[in-house]
């Protein structure tokens, strides 16, 4: 009998792999990888194959957020790195190649791995070198993969991490649009918005306290014109992984009900879900139909990572009102508290900064705006329209010092015309010390097509402080 077997084995009869399910390997493919937000194709295989995946390390410097910049360690040039996608029982080869530019060297554990280090040792590569190993995803799911050279902490905090999806061998229920959602975190020497290239801090990483919170890496990197999209009616898959290195995500979509939820990236789905938590180093996949338009945001629950750190996305659905599953506003009536026409924002207020000259005064000023004025009057200054009127370019602002001053100070209600439009809202005053308020002015003034005026501390002085009416 054994020489039979030799015998076969000779011919080549029995050089094909056995899998898990009696299935053998057959041809040959290199993988088709996609950055985020895109996935690529389902795998429409019937049969195990061979799976060439090539994936680069290199070190950029990139955007983190508006003004902010970082050195990215990257799996393929961004942040995160390229999804892989492959069928069970497919047998991986991979090739992890180091850019000739690298400074450290970098390899590669995926989650999806069955063995030691799940490829770290065999991967570990030095800059300008490329390294080979295969693996047999033998259990299908969606897997985190990291670079888990030392200090390993490091490595991811710098971003480097990405998503594996292991198709099941009998494919996943058809949808129509299919996303890849990574949220991160970044620990930074400055502060949230301190501008320029930000070096990685040690210490605030150790605390487990970052600047920024983000999904596909950086501020802004799923929302505006780069917020995904779909149709009413639509089902939508979204592959969510957690790259940490640090942080638990509460993982939410306003306005949405997960229809589905493959917890932690699993083979079980829970039905009906609000919120699902993705580890650190784990994933969901979340899956719902769109029913109504509008523009659904994606947040980490924990929410001041959504709307003071950045892990805020936006999921765009076009199409007519449903509105028997939702009515929209069905009325508006101002709602004044006693006593007063504007609500003033509680709180202690921070030490102001003192600034020195005008650069100062702009500097200081694009936190502030950042911190207090960006949710409403938006990145770019554009404004909402028919909601939050436009500091860019803006005639109301531009013409007069006072009003501006007034608006910031004491708040501003009641109908006003700014570029034509009209706006009839309410903003609150935010209880902000007169320097600030010069110095987020200065940025205004000093930002987009505006009339590049100073507005001093003084001149915020004058305008007299509106205590109840
Ligand atoms: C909660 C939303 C909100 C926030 C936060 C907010 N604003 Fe406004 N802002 C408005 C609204 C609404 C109006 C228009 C009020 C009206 O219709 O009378 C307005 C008007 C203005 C105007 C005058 C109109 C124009 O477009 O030139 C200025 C100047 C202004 N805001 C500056 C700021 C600055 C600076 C900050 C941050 C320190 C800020 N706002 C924060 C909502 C907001
Ligand atoms: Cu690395």
């Amino acid at each position: 009998m054994k020489h039979v077997l030799a015998a076969l084995m000779a011919l080549g009869l029995l050089s094909s792999i056995g899998c898990k399910d009696g299935s053998t390997i057959q041809g040959e493919e290199e993988a088709a990888l996609t950055f985020a937000p895109n996935v690529p194709p389902p795998i429409t295989r019937k049969h195990p194959t061979k799976v060439v995946v090539k994936l680069e390390t290199s070190e950029v410097v990139k955007r983190l957020a508006d003004g902010v910049e970082y050195t990215f360690w990257t799996f393929g040039g961004e942040v995160p790195g390229k999804f892989i996608r492959v069928r069970e029982g497919d047998l991986v080869e991979f090739h992890l190649s180091n850019h000739p530019d690298s400074k450290m060297p970098h390899n590669i554990d995926l989650h999806a791995v069955t063995g030691a280090g799940g490829g770290a040792a065999s991967s570990f590569t030095a800059p300008g070198h490329t390294s080979k190993f295969s693996f047999k995803a033998i259990n299908p799911g969606l897997y985190v993969y990291h670079c888990a050279t030392a200090p390993v902490g490091m490595h991811i905090a710098n971003g480097m991490y990405g998503l594996i999806l292991v198709e099941p061998k009998e494919g996943l229920p058809k949808v129509d649009k299919e996303y890849y959602v990574m949220q991160s975190e970044f620990y930074t020497k400055g502060k949230y918005g301190a501008p320029g290239l930000q070096p990685f801090s040690m210490r605030k990483a150790l605390q487990e306290i970052p600047d920024y919170v983000v999904f596909n890496g950086s501020v802004g990197a799923l929302a505006g014109d780069k917020a995904v999209g779909a149709e009413k009616g639509e089902t939508v898959r979204m592959f969510v992984g957690n790259g940490g290195p640090n942080l638990v995500s509460s993982f939410h979509v306003i306005g949405e009900i997960f229809d589905n939820v493959y917890t932690e990236g699993g083979s079980v789905a829970n039905h009906n879900v609000q919120t699902t938590l993705v580890p650190a180093g784990g994933s969901a996949i979340v899956e719902f139909k769109v029913d109504v338009p509008g523009t659904f945001i994606l947040v980490d629950h924990s929410i001041f990572r959504a709307f003071n750190k950045g892990a805020l996305g936006m999921l765009k659905v076009s199409g007519s009102e449903e509105l028997e599953i939702y009515s929209g506003k069905q009325s508006d009536e101002i709602y004044l508290a006693e006593g007063g026409t504007i609500q003033e924002v509680e709180g202690k207020k921070p030490a102001p900064q003192v600034a020195k000259n005008k650069e100062d005064r702009i500097q200081f000023g694009e936190r502030i705006y950042k911190q207090n004025c960006v949710a409403c009057h938006q990145a770019s200054g554009q404004g909402i329209e028919g909601a939050f009127p436009p500091l860019a370019n803006s005639d109301f602002l531009n013409k007069s010092t006072r009003k501006s001053i007034e608006a910031v100070k004491n708040g501003l209600s009641g109908k006003i015309r700014v570029n034509g439009e009209e706006y009839n809202g309410v903003m609150p005053a935010l209880g902000l010390s007169d320097e600030d308020i010069a110095n987020v002015l200065t940025y205004v003034y000093n930002s987009w097509g505006n009339s590049g005026k100073v507005v001093s501390t003084g001149e915020v002085r004058a305008v007299s402080k509106d205590v109840g009416h």
